[in-house]
């Protein structure tokens, strides 16, 4: 897993050779983490420490508003639980109260943060570290544009109210997430510091020894079939076909740095500079044998920052990073964040159970919002 120390690029002393090397590891493994990113190390352990006091408060302290799940109703802001597993998670967005579309209906996913009533302190450190790594992730798109070649300033234009939500996760000892791509642009990522989980799916050359079987790494949750999505299945089972691509999976573990963010390009991203850089698969796994520390009883908690271009633009790859043949792929932002939140809500409710008709429902909300296909 690549390290990369920004400093250079944030005060200007070697911008290109940071560029470089971000182009090096989002290539290769589509993710990399980042140190010298200029977000104070302060910040970084108060947020940690106050999102585990906010999970430890009585049940009924968590709820916002009495709203229990993340939804239309709350701009998909507040606090959600999950009955199937216990995981919690808290999210807030960019504050964008009274955007409407053209219909002059309210925008999805935009108006204000819910915040549990009496703990000020919660309220402005979570803002500010949200503010903080809204402006990282900004700043690393800036680089990433510059790595494929673009102006530097090419995506300002279409950030200025990016769909930047960050999502605090409690996983209680135990429990894990299912193999995904994110959606967006970009994912700024703090894992807990007490112990890893977060693994990343990577494809190598097996190396061939006459007469022996390659070992397929099995993934459990997508042969219990659970709220994993049917492509990254398939994906998952191809990759660990020896026999068709002569490839193996491996699920890499995401080691800990103490305060260094975990950077991974979604969808959106992967769509605009057709699959240059990446979106890997990724999941989280109860991993603490590996980094065995007292603390590993308690949850693990963290922090991500899901970062995609304003509602409505349109993420189409630039005729300069069009490969030819390659078929092109249009996708407005709004719409195709909200089909996500979406799918994964119907799937998480139990309302609907099979991820495919989960998606083909939300498929069919968000068309008529937007007339858009995700
Ligand atoms: O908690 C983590 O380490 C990863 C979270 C994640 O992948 C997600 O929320 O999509």
């Amino acid at each position: 897993m690549p390290i990369v120390d920004i400093s250079r690029y944030l005060d200007g002393s070697d911008p290109m050779g940071v560029v470089l090397e971000l182009r090096h590891a989002a290539t290769r493994v589509g993710f990399f983490q980042v140190v010298g990113h200029g977000v104070p190390h302060e910040l970084i352990d108060s947020t940690r420490q106050l999102a585990r006091r906010f999970f430890a408060r009585p049940q009924d302290q968590k709820s916002v508003s009495g709203c229990l799940s993340l939804g239309e109703a709350s701009n998909w802001r507040g606090y959600e639980y999950f009955a199937s597993d216990n995981k919690e998670a808290f999210e807030i967005g960019l504050k964008t109260q009274g955007r409407v579309d053209v219909a002059g209906r309210p925008l999805p996913l935009h108006g204000d943060n819910l915040w549990p009533p009496g703990d000020p302190d919660f309220r402005h450190t979570v803002t500010a570290y949200h503010t903080a790594t809204t402006n990282l992730a900004r700043q690393l798109l800036g680089a990433m544009a510059w790595a494929l070649g673009l102006d530097p300033k090419y995506f300002e234009a279409k950030v200025r109210e990016p769909l930047a939500h960050l999502r605090l996760w409690k996983y209680p000892p135990h429990t894990e997430l299912a193999p995904h791509k994110d959606h967006g642009f970009l994912t700024v990522l703090l894992q807990d510091q007490c112990y890893g989980g977060l693994q990343v799916l990577r494809r190598v050359k097996p190396k061939a020894v006459p007469g022996q079987k390659q070992s397929v790494v099995q993934d459990r949750s997508v042969l219990n079939g659970d709220l994993e999505s049917r492509e990254i299945a398939e994906e998952i089972a191809l990759a660990s076909t020896p026999s068709q691509n002569q490839s193996e999976t491996i699920w890499l573990d995401v080691p800990v740095i103490p305060h260094a963010f975990v950077i991974n390009v979604g969808r959106l991203f992967e769509i605009f500079c057709q699959e240059t850089f990446p979106a890997t698969i990724h999941r989280v796994r109860y991993t603490p044998d590996k980094t065995a520390r007292p603390e590993t009883s308690q949850p693990r908690i963290s922090l991500a920052l899901f970062f995609a271009p304003d509602w409505g633009v349109t993420v189409i790859p630039p005729s300069a990073l069009r490969a030819p043949g390659v078929s092109q792929v249009s996708v407005q932002s709004g719409p195709h964040i909200l089909f996500g939140y979406r799918w994964q809500q119907y799937v998480n409710s139990g309302e609907i159970q099979d991820v495919k008709a989960a998606k083909r429902r939300a498929l069919e909300d968000i068309s008529v919002l937007a007339g858009h296909d995700p």
